[in-house]
This record gives structure tokens, C-alpha cells and sequence, in this order.
């Protein structure tokens, strides 16, 4: 039994590690979602670095305030912790890895009309590999996100396939240089779909998205999260203080102390660089970049 997706559905994910859920998120939602946004640019206007709750594009300036990521929103925003501990959410990713789930952490990447910055190709795997891999991603399309405005793009099946080398000069940075892993831009495949729609990337997936240079903004609310039963493995990125507070993320069902070992490629993300925050930064140490030589096109 199944409470939102066809056996289609789960097999589709099973072999793609992608799934995209059109309309899943009512449109008062998502309005909400794009008020709330809009006070968060005016919280940016007169800032000079990002801060806590804020990350910054490297073109920001306090007069031409410009976001690249709202971080931690189910923190900062009623609307958005709803949205995540509501079925819209919660529904398929238990009908993919069960009934108990945990927050990772969640991150709104505002890629902006004309600048906002690309995400290098990456495993979310590399950052935060766990006992087991029933650990995902769901991505809240804001704005209808289609080939020009640099959507999510993914290698469909590369979930199954090792985790990449995401070091550079032994030094972890986040990201992976696509030929020396034989892997073809050409092969992955755009997760479009109109504002309201769902995305569900597997952590193993190899994805990345390019510059939006079209003149619409492509924002994208991610809720990162696993079954209770992964434990992050120890060099991980993934950080908790106290049990008390790793279970205070639980989304639904019930925690547990006895995590579920399974045989994942597992590739510690360390050392960690000098350069620390959010992916934006840590992938600035890349030698060779995907998305500065491949545009929208061929990217
Ligand atoms: O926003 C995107 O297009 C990709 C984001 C991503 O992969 C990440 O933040 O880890």
C-alpha cells in the first residue's frame, strides 16, 4: 500500500534515482513561499557578507542586494516548516524510504534571473555519506523551471554507480570533475516542471545546474532528509550536538538508536577546506569547472 505513488513511480525512482511530481504543491503555498522570499530581500538590502541565515552572491553589493541561498528556511519561516511536516512532502518520501524520516537540513537556492550562480556537478553523497543510502533530496519548484532558467540536471542511474572523487589536491571541494569520472554532460537529463511541482533526487545522484541567465528567477526550496535509521558515518558533514537534538529533526515516525548498516561506497569529505559554508563556497577550489565551459544547452 502505497499512499501517493504508482508502483510505476517507485520503480521509475529505483532506476532513475529522479522522480518529478507535477503540481504537488497548492499554488497558496507556493504564493506564501514567494511572500516570505520577499522579506527576506529586503533583509538582504544594506548587507555587506552573508550571515546566518542569508548567503550572498559573490555580485552582491548592499545597494543591489542579491541572494544566492535563504538558509535553514523551516527555521526562519512558518510556511516552510508546514510545508515540510505536510503530506505534500512527506507522502511520496515515505512511499520511497519508510515511514520514519529525519531532516538532513533544508536550503532555498534563489537562482535569480540574469546572475544566479550555478551548483557544480556533485553526489550530496560526497558531503554526508550515511550507514545507508535511503537518504534523498525533495526540491519545491518556486518558479516553473524549465531548460533556460538552469534547472536541476541529474545523471539518471548514477545512483547506483560509485561515489565520485570530489577532492581536489587531496583537499575536499565539493564537487567533481565530470571527464576524469567518464561521464558525459550530454547524458544528463533536466527535472522541468511547472511552479507547485516536486522534484526527488537520490543523495547518491550525480547533479549540478548552470548559471540562470534567462530573465526569470529559478527558485528552488529543498528539503534534504533520510530514514531514521541512516546514521551519518563519522567525518560526514552531517552534524548533531546530542541524540536529543539529531531526534529533534524527526519529521515522522519514530527515531531509533539502532541504525541500518548496508554495503554504500563511502568517501570521507575530508579534509575539509579552508574555505567553509555553503556548496557555492566550497566549490570556489575547483581547478575545472563544469558550467563555465557548457552552457544551458549542452550542460
Ligand atoms: O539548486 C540547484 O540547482 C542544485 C542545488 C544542489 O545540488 C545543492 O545545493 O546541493
Amino acid at each position: 500500500m502505497t499512499e501517493v505513488l504508482t508502483s510505476a513511480q517507485i520503480d521509475a525512482y529505483d532506476r532513475n534515482g529522479c522522480l518529478v511530481l507535477e503540481n504537488r504543491v497548492p499554488p497558496r503555498i507556493i504564493a506564501s513561499i514567494r511572500a516570505e522570499i520577499a522579506l527576506f530581500e529586503d533583509e538582504a538590502r544594506g548587507m555587506t557578507e552573508s550571515g546566518t541565515r542569508l548567503d550572498l552572491e559573490d555580485s552582491h553589493t548592499p545597494d543591489d542586494p542579491r541572494i544566492r541561498r535563504i538558509k535553514l528556511p523551516h527555521m526562519i519561516s512558518d510556511v516552510v516548516a508546514d510545508l515540510m511536516r505536510s503530506d505534500h512532502i512527506l507522502g511520496p518520501v515515505r512511499d520511497l524510504i519508510g515511514p520514519n524520516l529525519r531532516l538532513h537540513t533544508s536550503k532555498l537556492n534563489m537562482k535569480s534571473a540574469g546572475y544566479g550562480a550555478a551548483v557544480e556537478w556533485h553526489q550530496d553523497w560526497a558531503f554526508y555519506p550515511h550507514t545507508n543510502d535511503d537518504v534523498l533530496a525533495v526540491g519545491v519548484i518556486i518558479d516553473d523551471m524549465g531548460l533556460e532558467n538552469g534547472p536541476l540536471k541529474v545523471f539518471p542511474g548514477s545512483h547506483k554507480g560509485p561515489v565520485h572523487n570530489h577532492h581536489v589536491d587531496g583537499v575536499f571541494a565539493g564537487a567533481m570533475d565530470l571527464a576524469a569520472c567518464g561521464l558525459d554532460p550530454k547524458d544528463a537529463i533536466p527535472l522541468t516542471g511547472p511552479a507547485g511541482s516536486i522534484s526527488i533526487h537520490h543523495a547518491r545522484i550525480v547533479h549540478g545546474s548552470a548559471l540562470n541567465t534567462s530573465d526569470h528567477a529559478r527558485r528552488l526550496l529543498f528539503y534534504e532528509c533520510m530514514a531514521a535509521d541512516a546514521y551519518p558515518v563519522m567525518g560526514s558533514m552531517t552534524s548533531f550536538g546530542s541524540l536529543e537534538e539529531y531526534d529533534s529533526r524527526m519529521l515522522c515516525g519514530s527515531p531509533t538508536v539502532e541504525p541500518r548498516l548496508e554495503d554504500v561506497p563511502v568517501r570521507i569529505p575530508l579534509p575539509q577546506p579552508e574555505r567553509r559554508g555553503s556548496i557555492y563556497e566550497i566549490q570556489k577550489d575547483l581547478k575545472n569547472r563544469g558550467f563555465s565551459i557548457y552552457d544551458n544547452e549542452n550542460a
